[in-house]
């Protein structure tokens, strides 16, 4: 039998908000999310143009390091792989630093964005995404600890390089797979 939550996690009460505590105000109308870097072309999006592009709803488990686990989190958005499509990164993009308008900031592989079920979400089960959670947008990334999952997503930054964000220079572990508990480094 598979185990259903990854070792040392247990089932949170409700939805936590997990943050550094500075809630930006970013109302629809200001958001726009920057793809640059290493991008053959550079891409500012809008609200209007976000909600343009294909939409997908993917539900999937939500695990946070500080030992909660959400399961069966149906999120609403587009594909970060579509959005990437259109930036058409470099062959030496290897890295994203993905931004947050707190000041936030986080990396992963340019693989891991591909996954189909990693989304740039405006909504969660059923409503449309509050600020709290990131809203308008945030970034969700089933595979990894909540911590790549950046709130209120501003930018994605390509780089040949890899460089690690907030939470990772600060000993949390580079590559975040909750099943191999891979919390600090
Ligand atoms: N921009 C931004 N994104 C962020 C964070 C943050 O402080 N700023 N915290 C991360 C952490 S540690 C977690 S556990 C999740 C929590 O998401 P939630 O508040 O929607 O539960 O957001 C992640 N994304
Ligand atoms: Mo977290």
């Amino acid at each position: 039998m598979h185990a259903r939550i990854p070792p040392g996690q247990r089932l949170a009460e409700g939805f936590p908000v997990l943050d550094l505590g500075i809630l930006p105000d970013v109302p629809h109308g200001d958001w726009r999310l920057l793809l640059l870097g290493q991008v053959r072309q550079e891409v500012e999006l809008d609200w209007a143009q976000l909600l343009a592009l294909p939409q997908c709803t993917d539900v999937s488990d939500f695990h946070c390091v500080t030992h909660w686990s959400r399961l069966d989190v149906a999120w609403e958005g587009v594909r970060a792989r579509d959005l990437i499509a259109l930036a058409q990164p470099l062959p030496e993009a290897r890295f994203v630093t993905l931004h947050g308008y707190d000041g936030y900031t986080t990396n992963l592989p340019l693989t891991a964005l591909l996954d189909p079920e990693v989304l740039v979400a405006h909504g969660v089960d059923g409503g449309p995404l509050a600020p709290e959670h990131g809203g308008p947008v945030r970034l969700v990334v089933p595979r990894r600890y909540a911590w790549k999952s950046a709130k209120w997503l501003k930018a994605m930054e390509f780089h040949a390089e890899d460089r690690p964000g907030y939470w990772e220079v600060r000993g949390y572990h580079n590559d975040a797979d909750p099943w191999q508990e891979e919390r600090y480094a």
